[in-house]
């Protein structure tokens, strides 16, 4: 039943992605720019999204949060709504592969009213979504900001991935990495851009420090070799307030940018 469902899900077949063909079947070199996929441009070339919204108001600081699957990136989202949406005017999308399972959580916990929270299903490895093809992402934002802006904030959650993920400057203004200690104390060591290079690393579940052997200097320590002087914040989403150093953290990037 559950296989059925997830075929009826995929749909038809989608065509391989350019990165999957033999290398003899691109002739890259023969090919005009713009015949090129997406795919094969590195996300630095992309540019950031335009500053100025409708009115020449400047438009919402967009935040995206990667990290792998499971590491607390719904809880950072749910959390940071509670603390921030009585001062700021919030919005969320959040990316699934298959399913819109952590926007409705967002919404049966009430974190937001249900028109400021929107999905995408993006059917393959999450992040194409936020860093290669980023038109979905793009048209649920626009969306959101018809709908409910002018817009202070907007937070785009990724869907799980691996160390390798992180967002186009397309996309957002400022990316935040969320990793747990469950997964072994080292994950900071292993590195990848969102250890290494995230404006924000935050290391989540220290309450399971102890139960899994974590050691908590150590990943303070690796850490801070991958990221020289950007903030590592160390916390557990599961204890109330834990939210607040990363609340912190984000209300003063959001001050600045509203400052321009
Ligand atoms: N013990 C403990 N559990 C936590 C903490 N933060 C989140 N969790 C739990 O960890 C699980 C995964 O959290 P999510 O927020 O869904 O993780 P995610 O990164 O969004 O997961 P995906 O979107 O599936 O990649 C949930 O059962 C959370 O309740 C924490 O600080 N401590
Ligand atoms: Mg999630």
């Amino acid at each position: 039943m559950h296989r059925d469902q997830a075929t009826d899900e995929l749909g038809a077949p989608m065509a391989a992605p350019a990165a999957t063909l033999p290398a003899a079947t691109l002739p890259a070199a023969t090919l005009p720019a713009a015949t090129l996929p997406a795919a094969t441009l590195p996300a630095a070339t992309l540019p950031p999204a335009p500053l100025l919204g409708e009115g020449g108001r400047r438009r919402a600081l967009r935040i995206g949060l990667g990290g792998p699957v499971g590491s607390g990136k719904t809880a950072t989202v749910a959390a940071l709504c509670r603390e921030l949406r009585a001062e700021l005017s919030l919005a969320v999308v959040t990316n699934d592969i298959y399913t819109t399972e952590d926007a409705e959580f967002l919404l049966r916990h009430a974190v937001l009213p249900p028109e400021r929270i929107t999905a995408v299903a993006t059917g393959c490895c999450p992040h194409t979504a936020i860093r290669d093809d980023i038109s979905a992402n793009l048209e649920a934002i626009e969306e959101l900001e018809a709908g409910v802006g002018p817009l202070d904030l907007i937070l785009v959650e990724s869907g799980g991935d691996n160390l390798t993920a992180t967002f186009s400057r397309g996309l957002v203004d400022a990316q935040i990495f969320v990793i747990d200690v469950a997964g072994g104390d080292k994950v900071p060591r292993k590195g990848g851009p969102g250890v290494a290079g995230s404006d924000l690393l935050v290391i989540n579940k220290i309450d399971l420090a102890p139960m899994v052997g974590a050691d908590l200097s150590v990943m303070a320590r690796d850490a801070h070799r991958q990221r020289g002087e950007l903030p590592v914040i160390f916390c557990s989403l599961a204890r109330e307030g834990g939210v607040g150093e990363i609340a912190a953290w984000v209300r003063e990037r959001q001050a600045a940018w509203a400052r321009g």
